[in-house]
């Protein structure tokens, strides 16, 4: 499409370091700001194959375009000359292109300039969420705005229409046939366990399939691509691709397609248990209202770790202590490297309470202004 004709409200930039987080969040942010807050956006993304992959309109090839009524570019090493928006979003620290930070100075009036953070449930962030950070030598501040659980930090992304999309989708056989269909298998047999499996590259998978394989219970295990196959592949003792199924003893594996972000919410409305990592599947897994293993995202010095336990420590403030136990120590072995049978069997057995807390949690958390319009008023009380 030709760049658009008007001139943007709102430019967002995204860099994307590794995996699906950075351009998952600016989508979907993106997406928001113009549907629900009808502003006019302008997406800077610096990779387009990996965002081909969360949204199938998008055109690789192409420098500009028009995607879900947003403009779409392809911010490359040949950043052209254009007037900054009102609203300038940095995310995760990408920093945007110097000229254009140049013209944001220059603008009249200045724009409100926003660095959107990574999610933590840790208790500093409450502090930190919308500092000014000076520039260095321009008259602009820039502005931190921390994702979060609180009602005094930014909240969590949530669309409009979130809850009653899943409600309808979880009461309505034909939605949940026409995604089987598009993920190109017949649904799973009633009975089983349905697993969404979705992590990083995890030492213990290899085990949980064999427990799961052993298990009484019959398990279907859906994984959509991503670092978990080569374990799996391991575990099958064979190439296996999207659209492959693998069983052995109780356990059947569904090697699903990467799926479009929309039909990934489908995908975690549909199951028992949902295994997510980063920051936006687990988000949306939260959304889901089902129970949850979160793989957290890496860091040096195991701090994510802390931030692990932060979040568990407000997801089981109104858990039941048996309750607290199985999670705690289930999250633990994932993201260490440990799984055991008994840590399996102690979850398992408290799925009932988790399923029904997993639906209190979603609620309460339904009940906080969602992040697209705290952002927005903030960055109107800066205009
Ligand atoms: O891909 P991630 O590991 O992203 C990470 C985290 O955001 C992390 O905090 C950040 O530091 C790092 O990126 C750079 O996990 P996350 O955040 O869950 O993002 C995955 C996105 O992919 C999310 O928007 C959901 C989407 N998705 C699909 O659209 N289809 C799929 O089939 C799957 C499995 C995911």
């Amino acid at each position: 499409m030709p760049p658009s004709a008007a001139s943007p409200d709102c430019d967002v930039f995204c860099k994307i370091i590794d995996n699906f987080g950075d351009i998952g969040i600016c989508w979907r942010l993106a997406r928001q700001l113009a549907s629900e807050q009808h502003l006019r956006v302008r997406l800077w993304v610096d990779e387009l194959a990996t965002f081909k992959l969360l949204c199938r309109q998008v055109d690789p090839t192409l420098e500009v375009q028009e995607v879900q009524g947003i403009e779409v570019r392809l911010w490359n090493v040949r950043f052209p000359t254009v007037a900054p928006a009102a609203l300038v979003l940095e995310t995760f620290a990408c920093r945007i292109p110097e000229p254009f930070v140049e013209r944001m100075a220059q603008r009249s009036p200045r724009p409100v300039w926003i660095n959107l953070d990574y999610l933590s449930a840790e208790e500093w962030v409450a502090g930190c969420h919308t500092l000014p950070s000076p520039h260095p030598q321009l008259p602009l501040d820039k502005f931190f705005f921390f994702p979060g659980f609180s009602s005094d930090t930014g909240g969590l992304l949530r669309e409009n229409d979130l809850l009653d999309r899943r409600r309808d989708f979880v009461g309505d056989a034909d939605l949940q046939a026409a995604f089987w269909e598009d993920a190109g298998f017949a649904p799973p047999r009633t009975g089983s366990l349905l697993v969404s499996l979705f992590a990083y590259e995890n030492a213990t998978l290899g085990d949980l399939l064999a427990i799961w394989a052993a298990s009484d219970l019959p398990v279907c295990c859906l994984a959509p691509l991503s670092q978990t196959l080569p374990a799996i592949r391991d575990y099958a003792g064979r190439a296996l691709e999207a659209g492959d199924t693998y069983q052995r003893g109780a356990l059947e594996i569904r090697i699903l397609p990467f799926l479009e972000q929309s039909h990934y919410d489908h995908l975690l409305w549909l199951c028992d248990i949902n295994f997510v990592r980063g920051e936006d599947s687990f988000v949306r897994a939260q959304w889901a209202a089902r129970p949850l293993i979160w793989h957290i995202y890496p860091q040096e010095e195991a701090t994510h770790m802390r931030k692990l336990d932060a979040f568990l420590a407000i997801y089981c403030a109104a858990l039941p202590a048996a309750s607290t136990a199985a999670l705690r120590e289930f999250w633990h072995a994932w993201n260490v490297g440990t799984i055991s049978a008994a840590a399996w069997q102690a979850l398992a057995a408290k799925l009932p309470t988790l399923r029904q807390h997993a639906r209190e949690w979603q609620q309460t958390l339904a009940r906080q202004e969602d992040l697209s319009s705290r952002l927005l008023r903030f960055a109107r009380s800066k205009l």
